[in-house]
């Protein structure tokens, strides 16, 4: 009953956008999906159907939104088979639109466009066919089963197992509706670093109750499993991938999944990786252990998501390690796996260049895993609008050379979702280039502006285009004040928040430490990747690798990536190194400056609870833009002695100041020694 009224409100919320319930950002870019059932004939939408499936009742909801009640719409479910699984055709003609699809799903995504048109005020086309790029687009959730999610910064897990799988949060259903709105198709609902126990019988059977939730919405559950699992939870001798008992406990395993879950995806695995227990711990390959689990999934259907996010020291060089140790299994492994690679050869950063492991095998599925929470952009309290880093990627890797998109989720059980209010247009902006890369960054962050933050009629056209600019710019702005010229890595030990380029943890592995990232001396600054230092860029194919492998020719936002570049080497703006390095960081922080500006000069347009939320974050990423600023040229000038360049802000803090910062973050647990040394 209790869950019943919930609902209720907040359908009520969703109906009327301008309520005091609906204003704090909880109907995310859905405020005018309608709560009208098909029952309440007649109406300006009919299907050639008599009765409504729960995805096409759905489908029904989005069309029956306010802003498309003048239009009369049909929509057919005999499409032609070219549109595929998930496709769908518009043609709009007057006040007369068809939608077509050949599925109940298609129904529902053709649904979401139109309302998106609608809503936020774009003509509707004539004539629209859409399908998407890539058949799987997934979130990956890092939420552990206490409740806490690894790198989250909006709360706590949405899934409340303790009250699963008897009693269902409205969340859920919310939640399954918004990743259909933006197509996202599937989700990974627990952290790569799997507790045995999501497998045992009990949380499978609340897994079973939020499947069913999610169904209608075309969302379809994975799961991340531990790979010692079969040891864990019945006390096998060994996880042994060729081993034939260990293979009939999976094959078991998936047999039972399928019968609670019978559309269940499949699993994501991090194996030999800080500290998960792998295939190699029992001297096999990640192809032995990717393609055991593939066998006990393939008779269902199911995928295996085998991620390449690992680093033994094979190498000097961490960036090299993934591509070392799985460019050798291409093409030894099973069909139904993909590798998942992060979109760099680190991990995540402000910004890298793309890994090179997705030009280096062929013969292997591979999908691109992003991380939308910000672990290593500011958390919640720093905007940064991603699609612009995700976009840079798409330059360099083929969206066509890959076969899907995992983003690693920013959603968690605050009011708004995701913390601080415009990093919802993250999820979206993921939601969208997973089914259309070619989409623009600023064509999402017009739509979602105009979805979510302010009405595009009444909202003058100036401050609209500082919104959008100020959405496009602040990626670029964060990786001036955090990390420029392709420094990296020189973050806070443990929580990644804050600046410690000093930092130093006696036992250590040194691939955790920001020294062995910047490798500032008395000559220069940067890491160097070229054939006279680690030669990474030998993972590059030509002639790419001969432009980043020349200090003159590599991009200069890569420029100490790749290369230990001299104090006083001139850069193409004819200042040099050191210069450029500190006008980049004042560049960042006038930037948080004038976004304070921007955000001040839209208050009257903007929810007045969403205003304040923004506008204190905002005042923090000033001050953390300040601190960065301040502590990475005062501790580099150690190294290259020279004065700051006049157009440069003085520091308001001293070195010692910045590294007696106690930052408070316990969200994330540093791991203890013993595992921080453990390579695999
Ligand atoms: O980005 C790093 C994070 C870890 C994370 C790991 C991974 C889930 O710091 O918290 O663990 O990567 O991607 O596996």
């Amino acid at each position: 009953m209790r869950n019943h009224i919930l609902s209720f409100l907040i359908a009520i919320a969703a109906i009327f956008p301008g309520s005091a319930v609906a204003a704090d950002g909880s109907h995310l870019w859905l405020k005018s999906v309608s709560n009208t059932r098909q029952e309440m004939q007649p109406t300006n939408v009919t299907f050639d159907r008599k009765k409504l499936s729960p995805t096409l009742n759905e489908a029904f909801r989005a069309l029956k939104g306010e802003s498309l009640k003048n239009y009369d719409i049909k929509v057919s479910l005999k499409g032609p088979k070219s549109l595929g699984k998930e496709g769908y055709e518009i043609s709009a003609s007057g006040n007369k639109i068809t939608l077509t699809a050949n599925t109940d799903i298609g129904a529902l995504y053709g649904a979401y466009t139109l309302l998106r048109i609608a809503d936020s005020g774009q003509p509707m086309p004539e004539e629209l066919v859409e399908k998407p790029a890539y058949d799987l687009r997934i979130l990956n959730h890092w939420d552990n089963l206490d409740g806490t999610i690894e790198r989250g910064y909006a709360g706590k897990s949405l899934w409340e197992w303790e009250q699963l799988p008897d009693s269902v949060s409205p969340r859920y259903e919310a939640y399954a509706r918004a990743n259909a709105s933006i197509g996202i198709n599937g989700t990974v609902i627990n952290n790569v670093n799997a507790s045995p126990n999501i497998l045992s019988d009990s949380y499978l059977n609340k897994i079973k109750s939020l499947a069913n939730i999610f169904r209608p919405f075309g969302l379809k559950v994975y799961l991340s499993v531990n790979f010692a699992s079969p040891m864990a939870l019945d006390s096998l001798p060994t996880a042994d991938p060729l081993d034939p008992q260990v293979q009939k406990w999976w094959n078991k395993k998936a047999d039972k999944i399928y019968k609670l879950i019978p559309d269940f995806g499949g699993f994501l695995v991090k194996a030999n990786s800080e500290g998960q227990p792998g295939p190699m711990d029992f001297g096999r390959t990640h192809a032995d252990g990717a393609n055991m689990l593939a066998r006990a999934l393939a008779p269902h259907k199911g995928i295996v998501m085998w991620r390449s996010f690992v680093y033994s020291p094979i190498d000097a060089d961490r960036a090299k390690q993934a591509y070392m140790e799985f460019q050798p299994l291409d093409g030894e492994f099973a069909p139904n796996v993909i590798i998942q690679i992060k979109n760099g050869p680190v991990d995540f950063q402000p910004r890298e260049p793309y890994s090179p492991l997705f030009g280096a095998m062929p013969s292997t599925p591979k999908m691109v895993e992003f991380q939308i929470t910000q672990e290593y952009l500011g958390h919640s309290n720093h905007l940064a609008y991603l699609a612009p880093m995700w976009k840079e990627f798409f330059e360099y890797v083929p969206a066509s050379s890959i076969k899907a998109a995992a983003g690693v989720t920013n959603i968690g059980n605050d009011k708004n979702w995701t913390g601080h209010p415009l990093a919802q247009a993250n999820w979206y902006a993921f939601g969208r280039l997973a089914w259309n890369p070619e989409l623009t960054s600023e064509q999402i962050a017009d739509e979602w502006l105009a979805l979510t933050l302010i009405a595009p009629t009444n909202t003058p056209a100036e401050i609209r285009k500082n919104l959008s600019d100020m959405l496009l710019t602040s990626r670029e702005t964060v990786v001036d004040y955090m990390m420029p010229l392709g420094l990296h890595h020189i973050f806070a030990f443990g929580h990644h928040y804050g600046p410690e380029p000093w930092c130093d943890v006696p036992g250590a592995r040194p691939d955790w430490l920001p020294n062995y990232y910047h490798r500032a001396d008395s000559a220069g600054i940067g890491f160097d990747r070229s054939p006279s230092g680690s030669n990474a860029v030998e993972q590059y194919p030509e002639p790419l690798r001969s432009q980043l492998a020349d200090m003159d020719k590599c991009p200069e936002e890569l420029l100490l990536w790749f290369h230990h570049v001299p104090w006083l080497k001139k850069l193409k703006s004819g200042r040099t190194l050191w210069d450029e390095i500190c006008i980049a960081y004042q560049r960042g922080y006038d930037k948080s400056i004038e976004y304070q500006k921007v955000w001040e000069a839209a208050k009257p347009y903007i929810d007045p609870e969403i205003f304040s939320d923004v506008q204190q974050r905002l005042m923090t990423q000033t001050r953390d833009a300040q601190w960065w600023k301040d502590a990475c040229i005062l501790y580099f000038q150690e190294f290259s002695k020279l004065p700051i360049p006049s157009e440069v802000d003085p520091p308001v803090h001293t070195l010692t100041e910045m590294k007696n910062i106690n930052l408070g973050i316990s969200n994330y647990e540093s791991p203890t020694p013993e595992l921080l040394n453990r390579n695999r």
